[in-house]
């Protein structure tokens, strides 16, 4: 829910005089990120403020991930670096640039003692900071690879779990975990605006860069998805690799049927993060099933799909491989792939009534 007097400043005034204004008017200073999580943190007895620093460290490779986005086509970091990472695909320089930055930033933060990256093979060992820092970070440095070199929206996605053993340091496996062992998780969305939206299992929040102070201003407190949607969210180019209850399923999306809302309208923008934000927002449902020769589907279940459910389930919405609940899928193995099927509870659910052939 945005702020109502957001609405009546005027789009011309110089950013910080706007910031101003909504202080007045709104009648308190606008609520950083590091201010609200401090809010959120003082009414849990035991909060030891890692958490915070944590998502405010996430914040700030955003800002810089995004100061690159910003001017990317003026400083020769469009394009592939050459190199094949371990998913198969060719690299860009944005998603090694982004890697990087999460890399430097986490390490520097001194609170995780391991990570593991969408862009990297292995994952990277911090002994140093090892059994003082308790947590791991998992994530995906740049979402929607394929929007770098076209200026179309793009994400990062990171998910948080602990690790708590003093008497041993954590191996490679111990990055391998089901989605309900996360403590936090969430997306930074690069789109018009920079947006950092979190869950740490009391809901979900969403905070907007205000690039004038350099601040994650919130702007979107406890997000609700409705239970039902208007858009679907799916690449149908696949569609001659779907099983036959995914094809019945999106078919029946576009049958006139006013009584249901249909038919529901599609929107794909190649950034799974920009289209579960606006699943999030407004309803609706994003498919990448699994397919005939690739049942297990496209998206990585560790850094993909577990946080972006956690996210959706906080938010009331459901997220689901077709046929059983996201955060249950056993994780095996860093770049497991899973089927994700995600958005508002009512539209998952049918979802998986057709791809169970129960409908
Ligand atoms: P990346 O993390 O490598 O970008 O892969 C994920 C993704 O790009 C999603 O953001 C997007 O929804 C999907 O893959 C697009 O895949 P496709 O081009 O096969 O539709």
């Amino acid at each position: 829910m945005l702020h109502p007097l957001n609405e009546g400043i005027n789009r011309s005034l110089p950013t910080l005089l706007k910031t101003v204004i909504l202080t007045t008017t709104m009648g308190q200073f606008p609520l950083t990120l590091s201010r609200f999580i401090a809010q959120e943190q003082a009414t849990h007895a035991g909060a030891t403020g890692e958490l915070a620093r944590l998502l405010a460290q996430v914040g700030l490779v955003g800002k810089l991930i995004a100061q690159d986005l910003r001017c990317a086509g003026l400083i020769d970091i469009l394009g592939t670096t050459g190199g094949i990472n371990v998913q198969g695909e060719t690299v860009k320089k944005l998603d090694e640039i982004a890697n990087e930055t999460f890399l430097k930033a986490f390490h520097e933060s001194g609170l995780v003692c391991a990570v593991a990256s969408e862009e990297m093979e292995n994952p990277v060992l911090f002994p140093e900071r090892w059994p003082q820092a308790q947590y791991m970070l998992l994530f995906d440095p740049l979402d929607g690879s394929s929007n770098t070199d076209c200026n179309m929206p793009l994400g990062a996605i990171f998910s948080l779990v602990k690790f708590e053993r003093e008497d041993r340091m954590p191996t490679d496996d111990d990055l391998v975990h089901k989605g309900t062992e996360q403590v936090a998780a969430g997306y930074l969305l690069f789109g018009s605006s920079t947006m950092l939206v979190y869950t740490v299992g009391q809901g979900v929040h969403g905070f907007t860069l205000e690039p004038g102070i350099g601040e994650y201003l919130l702007s979107h407190k406890q997000i609700r998805i409705p239970a039902r949607g208007k858009v679907y969210s799916v690449n149908e180019g696949n569609n001659h690799k779907w099983t036959a209850g995914t094809k019945k399923y999106v078919d029946d999306l576009k049958n006139t049927d006013k009584a249901r809302g249909k038919p529901y309208s599609v929107r794909y923008s190649g950034c799974l993060v920009a289209d579960v934000h606006r699943i999030l927002l407004g309803g609706g449902i994003y498919l990448y099933p699994g397919e005939l020769d690739k049942p297990e589907g496209k998206l990585r279940l560790l850094y993909e799909a577990n946080p972006l459910a956690w996210v959706v389930e906080q938010a009331g919405g459901k997220a689901s491989t077709g046929t059983m609940r996201i955060l249950d899928v056993e994780a095996k193995r860093l770049h497991q792939r899973v089927p994700l099927i995600i958005g508002s509870a009512d539209d998952v659910r049918d979802a998986e009534e057709f791809i169970q052939s129960r409908r």
